[in-house]
């Protein structure tokens, strides 16, 4: 029960930062005391989630925070990521719900207590559904009351706050739930899916200033998440059919932010697919970031074909986890390299990266070895990109404990920690003790 790495590895440096994930829906429950937002809705819509599940208990993190904070304590991390949920912290008139935003206060408190970095995304995912009722993100005046609930919020936290990102994953929340449909809100239509990503692109660049403004001393940034594109075989057509398919799902969400435009293929779209760009749009997506968080968890093989510019092949015999992704730990160093490479990166955070696997809790144990073996080559991958010149001061381990895993509901557990939902009974799993004897061999 132990991962190991070389012993003149940065990742034993007491500098780096070790830490576990979570956000605000798939944890909290307690959805009787906050605002609906578009994932209540979606999971009321019938078949879009897969147990039919919804988050209005969830973890019950909301009422059982105090001793999940023991937990994360006791794993004994450097870090905690969370996610503030928007619709519990503030009213329908954009004024702030003090009774929400306490709850934070208290979290945060009892975090630095204990000398636990909080890591804090300001959207992961569940956008009050009264904003979606105006047209959610496909409306220009979101990115706007985005930043003014950035400004508020960061505000009332104070230097609480070790480090803020603006968004989690532009890409899930712009293609999954605008694009294709398959997360919340369930709009599928391709103009929507390339409006939505501009419009969340620009709040993130109106929200950064406002965050160095009012935290001029936490690491600001924004989380992203990438699935590296191979070719099937190295012919051009597979190698173009990759090239296109990277700059479909990854390049997007990234090139704006350093270089201020779109991927070449941008001018593939037909103009109705086109998103409505405004002059300087641009330039406030550019804001400097102080960190930028890298997500990761499987590659995506794509080749040629006819009548589309590429098509996923599935890896019949190669190894997956439970959700069916790919364990190719190759791509998560060659996309550090490649990004390193491509842009003028601050230092990176490892925001996400970890495995669903289909857990068993036997006598009090759950004996996870191939989340392990999962850990232990993706910790060696970051190990191999930091001497490959890439800046990588932290990582951070998907997910503190099983939770619900949006349209999979309760189905697949990332946890390094066991829950048993009909007791909320958490019990920390081999790969979480194997995390914890790494973290304090330091
Ligand atoms: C993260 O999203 C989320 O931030 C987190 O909330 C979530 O619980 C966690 O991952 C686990 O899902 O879909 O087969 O084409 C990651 C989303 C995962 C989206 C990989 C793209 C590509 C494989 N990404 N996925 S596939």
């Amino acid at each position: 029960m132990k991962y190991s790495l070389p012993s003149t590895s940065k990742l034993l440096d007491k500098a780096f930062t070790f830490g576990v994930a979570t956000a605000s829906f798939q944890i909290e429950g307690a959805s009787e005391s906050r605002l609906p937002c578009i994932w209540d809705t979606f999971c009321a819509t019938a078949g879009k989630v897969r147990d039919g599940s919804n988050g209005d208990v969830a973890c019950n993190h909301y009422n059982l925070w105090q001793q999940d904070v023991e937990l994360i304590s006791s794993l004994g991390v450097d870090a905690y990521r969370l996610s503030i949920s928007w619709p519990r912290v503030m009213h329908k008139d954009g004024s702030l719900n003090p009774q929400g935003v306490n709850f934070y206060i208290g979290l945060l408190d009892a975090l630095n207590a204990k000398g636990i970095k909080p890591f804090v995304t300001l959207y992961h995912w569940d956008l009050p559904q009264h904003l979606e009722d105006n047209g959610g993100w496909l409306n220009r005046e979101t990115a706007y009351l985005f930043r003014d609930y950035a400004d508020k919020i960061t505000q009332a936290l104070g230097d609480r706050v070790y480090s803020y990102a603006t968004f989690n994953e532009p890409f899930c929340s712009s293609y999954l739930g605008y694009e294709v449909g398959i997360h919340a809100p369930g709009l599928a239509k391709k103009s929507y899916g390339r409006q939505a990503a501009h419009h969340i692109l620009l709040a993130h660049g109106l929200a950064m200033p406002v965050l160095q403004k009012n935290s001029p001393h936490s690491l600001n940034g924004i989380v992203l998440n990438f699935t590296p594109a191979y070719p099937l075989t190295d012919s051009e057509a597979d190698n173009t059919a990759a090239k296109l398919a990277d700059e479909y799902f990854n390049q997007w969400y990234i090139k704006p932010l350093f270089d201020g435009a779109y991927p070449d293929s941008f001018a593939l779209l037909s103009d109705e697919d086109k998103p409505v760009i405004h002059d300087g749009d641009f330039d406030i997506m550019q804001a400097p970031l102080d960190f930028l968080g890298v997500n990761f968890y499987t590659r995506t093989v794509y080749q040629a074909a006819a009548g589309k510019p590429f098509a996923e092949v599935d890896m019949l015999d190669a190894p997956k986890t439970d959700m069916g992704w790919e364990i190719y730990p190759q791509a998560f160093t060659d996309l550090l390299v490649s990004l390193h490479e491509k842009y003028a990166l601050p230092p990176v955070y490892i925001t996400e990266n970890g495995a669903a696997m289909p857990d068993k809790l036997l006598n009090g144990v759950v004996n996870d070895q191939d989340r392990i073996g999962y850990y232990q080559m993706h910790l060696t991958a970051v190990h191999n990109a930091i001497e490959q010149g890439v800046n990588i001061d932290g990582y951070f381990a998907w997910s503190l404990m099983d939770n619900f895993e949006w349209a999979e509901g309760y189905l697949k557990r990332f946890g390094i920690v066991y829950v048993d939902y009909a007791t909320q009974q958490r019990t920390i799993k081999n790969s979480g003790i194997a995390f914890k004897t790494l973290i304090g061999s330091r």
